[in-house]
């Protein structure tokens, strides 16, 4: 009898329907898998909200708990954005983390205004956005990422920011110097003494000088803040890999426990993959390379402590990576770093993720 042809998964969502989503392979090895998400694809593509529905335990925004999304004008709060989301985690019982109180990107224009008017003014517009978003959103998220990218880059990555401080030269140091973590840690946890406070950067995950040296700053921060005895629950580490970088699963989980033996919890909260300029050409490889990557990323941060892993969105047809010109490859061809394809097709770093997460015992 000749095989019958491999069923070809549907392209909306149901891909590897009846099999089980990484939300419920995670949790059955104590790992929340989550990812961004954007409400408004939530509420208008079922296919998109299908595939959030069966993969995803934990959602968060990807960019619609960003200040300028959420206070558009001084004073006049918006929450419509984000509220779609809430909707959908509160419909589909899922968590939903926030993201971000304080970053130097999103910002409308008033609020720079604000900060340039000087620090009484600008430590009063921060007090004034935490206290109303915390307060508005305190039921359903119990996790923030208070402050977003603080540290600063080392010459020799490729982001063209290195500056001369340890801290990202931002209209918030500048406005309030570096005390502004502190500030803004200290008024989230004085709003909602029991929200998880997250400090949430990019850039320390791999093995290159410039991400070594951005790891010493960020432990050096962390550090500090921890002995003034500002409040300070967990690190985010965005995980944007980027396949042209060397990469130890060692220094990795190393890092990951020299975090936690500060008593700090550790999320891998962006997770996704920018391809190498020069690729091999054929798709299997490219597909199998990016797996790799993933299953020795996570699985040194499972062996290191981590236990929330979140993608910053589940497949192609939505990610910055093909979106934002920055990131997107100038060769024509498109990084294919997210576990589902553009037709929404599970792809070999699905199956690194599941893979990760198995390395941890069935509970
Ligand atoms: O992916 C997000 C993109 O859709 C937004 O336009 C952009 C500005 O709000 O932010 C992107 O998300 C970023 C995240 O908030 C922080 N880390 C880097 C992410 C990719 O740029």
């Amino acid at each position: 009898m000749p095989t019958p042809p491999a069923p070809t998964p549907p392209a909306n969502g149901a891909a590897g329907a009846g099999t089980p989503g990484l939300g419920v392979l995670g949790l059955r090895r104590g790992v929340t898998f989550g990812t961004a998400v954007q409400g408004g694809w939530l509420d208008t593509e079922p296919a998109y909200a299908a595939m959030v529905a069966a993969e995803a335990a934990l959602l968060v925004p990807e960019w619609e708990g960003k200040w300028s999304a959420l206070q558009p004008q001084e004073g006049r709060f918006d929450f419509a954005p984000l509220d779609r989301i809430l909707r959908f985690g509160l419909r589909h019982r899922r968590q939903v983390r926030g993201h971000a109180l304080v970053w130097h990107q999103a910002m409308p224009d008033w609020l720079l205004t604000a900060l340039a008017e000087g620090p009484q003014r600008a430590r009063a517009v921060l007090e004034a956005h935490i206290a109303t978003v915390l307060d508005r959103t305190r039921r359903q998220v119990r996790d923030w990422d208070v402050v977003n990218e603080v540290v600063a880059d080392v010459a020799g990555s490729d982001t063209p920011q290195a500056g001369p401080g340890e801290l990202r030269d931002s209209p918030w140091l500048r406005a309030l110097g570096p005390g502004y973590i502190d500030l803004a840690l200290r008024l989230a946890r004085e709003r909602d003494a029991t929200l998880r406070l997250v400090l949430n950067d990019y850039g320390t995950e791999s093995d290159e000088p410039w991400s070594l040296e951005k790891r010493r700053r960020l432990m050096r921060l962390v550090r500090g803040l921890l002995e003034r005895g500002v409040p300070l629950d967990a690190v985010g580490i965005q995980g944007h890999l980027q396949m042209s970088e060397r990469f130890s699963p060692e220094g990795f989980r190393a890092h990951v426990e020299e975090l936690r033996s500060l008593g700090l919890a550790v999320l891998i909260t962006e997770l996704d993959v920018r391809e190498a300029p020069r690729i091999a050409p054929d798709i299997a490889q490219r597909d199998a390379a990016v797996a790799e990557r993933v299953q020795s990323f996570v699985a040194a941060g499972l062996a290191g402590g981590v236990r929330t892993v979140l993608t910053w969105g589940l497949s192609d047809r939505e990610s910055w990576l093909l979106r934002d010109p920055d990131v997107a490859r100038r060769d024509g061809a498109q990084h294919r770093g997210l576990p589902f394809d553009e037709e929404r097709r599970r792809r070999p770093m699905w199956q690194a993720l599941a893979d990760a997460f198995a390395t941890l015992p069935e509970r």
